[in-house]
């Protein structure tokens, strides 16, 4: 299942890409070397798709066992009895783990406080009950039957006590999370001089990354050592927090996790199945396997936490927004504070001095809440976006007007320049493709048979986010390069794109290159998350390639038994799957003859971006936690996108369909067109399932998430998704980063659910300021 689940989501893609493809701009290339900039086919696509990619769980160890996570039923209270008997004379059942007999799991460090934890939840360590489908026992058999029907029978009495289940329930006790807040000029003196004052709640609703390959590992202790097969967007990340829940040094863990089948923002570190799985298999020195099924990810682990923020606009006649005031929470567990913060884009998109932004978290009993796609940027430019959808219907201008009146040269939060802002460009080519000026302002004004026409338009951005990195290239005795690096591909293009950048320097086909990813003991990477990770290894690889070219060029030119021996390195260059002197054509050696000259030792090169002067442990504390990543100084680096939507509405019904999807999009340079336009539009179809069907529901008595799987908790099918045209206007931005590229990975997303909502407001004349955007609000 897992081969096909990285592919389901591209797959899912490409489908309605085949309708646009004419529309991109990007041509395929007939580069042979197919470097940075062409649009190659993902390199690791063929293994994905035959099944022959190896994802975590599909590791068969030797002799392994099963693990089956029990997790609660009440959402708060205690564990008041628990009887395991029953299910420990099950047939092959070897243990069953639970507070009662507690293997030791120590409380691992949370992101915030400079660790890898995304909850500091510590399962099995004593009888609290915090949120329903708490993880809270692990039945391990010889089989994974065995295990699931020896789950069924152990036997738990709570006690409860009464839950927090709405974040808006009696009783939560709100936190400020006032790093975050923006107090920029006086948004309240501003707001009471503005003509036009507009004051609205927008709420997102829990939502659920769900990636099609569930959260499942296979942990494996020998020798006084862990290794752990587990889907990770970050495994030194993974490896700091496994060491901690078992009390080892950080250098006794290795994680492996080659192939990822999508994460969203879910697999950043691993959840305490992992910690389970890992303590168990030491207790029992055998290899575990401990899957969560589908129903179980949704409370095992966190999704984007339900938002709800006021936002206040305030305006003169001709369309200057002249202050913000915003005030927001969201959902957090008893434990953490997760803060989904609605104003990461209120301060920054338009020309507005005056603002006033602040975000609570309120702890209510669920599971810690997560990263989803552009997690923060994307509920508030929801709500923002929106916002301003009203406001230009406040005063009569047209959206896209409206945008350009307040149109921000510089970044007002920062008071920085930008690197780069191609929006206008955006903007203009967005709604010439759409066809833009076509639109009649007024709602309901465009209809074509019972189908009421509404067309939308929202801004979307996504920072960029930098962190350093390292690889390492190899010249195999074949004469083939393998370039190694810890950072992962979830699905994005990572191996492709690195195997483009190395053939760019080392003058072979991106094809011919090997690249290998994901497992710690490669050099060190920092997450894939924060759409980074493209432009933090690109920049490794980049320097690695040209200390190999160099390396390379020093032994085709010094080694006694080389054809060019004796020729200055300037008048070498690496082309042709060897080294060739410049002038006299003919005069070369082939890779493979160089390695066989060279000494071993010479034909491994490392290279990558960390400061020459920080010490082995510097290095490895950097990509150990996310305190170190950083944002350009000088300049306000962010991608930015123009999202156009056009959507039907079912006059008697109510039934929304989106028609069409035109999105220019500024990520500067592009790596690679395809993947860019793969990962652009995989954001905009999870917009579309945002804006239109995602929603965790709830049970109000007892805070279970109803809808725990794939039949119940709708996400977007190849029927629902429209034609979709990207437009790239990005140009290559060395202020942003060392290739030029800037993110790509989230800025999709953002921005889609306020276009189709504003899009639903033109067709029909209903406002819906609440996702998802079901029939029954329009009606
Ligand atoms: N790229 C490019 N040019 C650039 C930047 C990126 O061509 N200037 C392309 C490359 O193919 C690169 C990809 O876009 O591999 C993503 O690059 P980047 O924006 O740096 O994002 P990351 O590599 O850090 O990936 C993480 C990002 C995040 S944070 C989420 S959430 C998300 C996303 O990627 N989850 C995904 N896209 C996903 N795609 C898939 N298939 N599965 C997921 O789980
Ligand atoms: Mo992405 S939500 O930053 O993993």
């Amino acid at each position: 299942t897992a081969a096909i689940s990285a592919a389901g989501s591209l797959g899912l893609s490409m489908q309605s890409a085949s309708a646009s493809d004419t529309a991109t701009a990007e041509p395929e290339t007939t580069d042979p070397i197919e470097g940075l900039g062409a649009g190659r086919s993902r390199g690791d696509g063929k293994v994905k798709v035959t099944g022959e990619a190896r994802y975590a769980v599909e590791h068969q160890p030797e002799n392994p066992l099963y693990g089956v996570v029990i997790q609660s039923t009440v959402a708060s209270g205690r564990i008041s009895r628990m009887s395991t008997e029953k299910a420990q004379q099950a047939s092959g059942v070897v243990a069953v783990y639970t507070h009662l007999n507690s293997l030791k799991i120590n409380k691992p460090t949370a992101i915030a406080d400079g660790g890898a934890a995304q909850s500091t939840y510590t399962p099995i360590q004593d009888d609290v009950i915090i949120h329903n489908g708490q993880n809270i026992g692990l039945v391990v058999a010889e089989t994974f039957e065995q295990a699931t029907y020896a789950a069924s029978l152990v036997e738990i009495d709570y006690e409860t006590s009464p839950a927090l289940i709405f974040a808006t329930d009696e009783g939560v006790e709100p936190k400020p999370v006032s790093k975050q807040d923006i107090d920029m000029g006086d948004a309240q003196a501003a707001m009471q001089q503005a003509e036009v004052r507009l004051s609205q709640r927008y709420t997102t609703p829990r939502e659920y990354n769900m990636p099609m390959e569930p959260h499942a590992c296979v942990a494996e202790w020998q020798d006084g050592r862990m290794t752990v097969w587990e889907p990770s967007q970050w495994v030194a990340g993974a490896q700091v927090e496994i060491a901690e829940w078992m009390g080892i040094d950080v250098e006794d863990v290795r994680i492996i996790s080659p192939y990822v089948g999508g994460g969203f923002g879910s697999k950043p570190v691993p959840y305490t199945h992992v910690a389970l799985a890992s303590v168990a298999s030491r207790a029992l020195k055998r290899p575990i396997k401990v899957s969560l099924t589908r129903p179980q990810t949704f409370t095992g682990l966190g999704g984007r936490p339900a938002t709800s923020q006021q936002l206040e606009l305030g305006a003169s006649r001709d369309g200057k927004i002249q202050a913000i005031i915003q005030r927001s929470f969201s959902e957090t567990s008893l434990i953490d504070v997760f803060a989904e913060n609605c104003s990461k884009v209120t301060a920054r998109m338009y020309a507005v001095g005056n603002v006033s932004a602040q975000h609570q978290v309120r702890p209510i009993n669920t599971v810690t809440p997560g990263w989803m796609r552009a997690p923060g940027e994307n509920p508030s430019a929801f709500g923002l976006e929106v916002a301003m959808d009203e406001m230009a219907y406040a005063l009569n201008i047209d959206p896209l007007e409206l945008r350009l009146r307040n149109w921000a040269d510089k970044d007002y939060q920062l008071d920085l320049p930008w690197s780069s802002r191609r929006l206008k460009e955006a903007y203009q080519k967005g709604a010439e493709a759409f066809g833009w000026d076509k639109r009649i302002m007024t709602p309901r004004s465009m209809r074509e048979g019972r189908e009421l026409i509404g067309w939308g338009m929202a801004s979307g951005t996504y920072p960029v986010n930098k962190l350093p990195a390292e690889a390492k290239i190899i010249l195999t005795p074949q004469g083939k390069f393998v370039v190694q690096c810890a950072g992962a591909d979830i699905g994005t293009g990572t191996y492709t794109i690195l195997a483009q950048t190395a053939a760019d320097i080392l003058g072979v086909a991106s094809t011919t290159i090997e690249v290998q990813l994901g497992d710690t003991e490669l050099p060190r990477a920092g997450v894939a998350g924060g759409s980074q990770l493209a432009g933090n290894v690109t920049a490794a690889v980049n320097d690695t390639a040209r200390r190999m070219r160099d390396q390379l060029l020093k032994l085709a030119s010094e080694l006694p038994q080389s054809p060019l021996n004796g020729t200055p390195a300037s008048q070498l260059t690496l082309k042709g799957d060897g080294v060739q002197h410049n002038l006299r054509s003919g005069l070369a050696v082939s890779f493979a003859r160089l390695a066989s000259l060279a000494p071993a030792e010479s034909l491994t090169v490392k290279g990558g971006t960390f400061p020459d002067d920080l010490s082995q442990s510097e290095r490895d504390k950097m990509v150990r936690n996310l305190n170190d990543m950083s944002r350009p100084e000088k300049f306000s680096a962010h991608s930015w996108s123009a999202q156009f939507v056009e959507v039907r509405v079912d006059e008697d019904f109510g039934t929304i369909r989106v028609k069409r999807m035109v999105a220019a999009l500024d990520s500067g340079r592009l790596y690679n067109p395809k993947l860019a336009r793969s990962q652009w539009i995989g954001g905009m179809i999870m917009g579309v399932g945002q804006a239109l069907m995602e929603e965790g529901i709830v049970d109000p008595r007892n805070g279970r998430v109803i809808n725990n799987n794939l039949a119940d908790y709708l996400v977007p099918v190849n029927g629902d998704i429209p034609s979709i045209t990207t437009i790239n206007v990005g140009e290559p931005d060395f202020e942003a980063t060392t290739m030029g590229g800037k993110a790509v990975g989230e800025l999709g997303i953002v921005g889609v659910a306020a276009a189709i909502s504003n899009a639903v407001f033109h067709a029909t004349g209903k406002r819906v300021r609440d996702l998802p955007i079901t029939l029954d609000k329009i009606i």
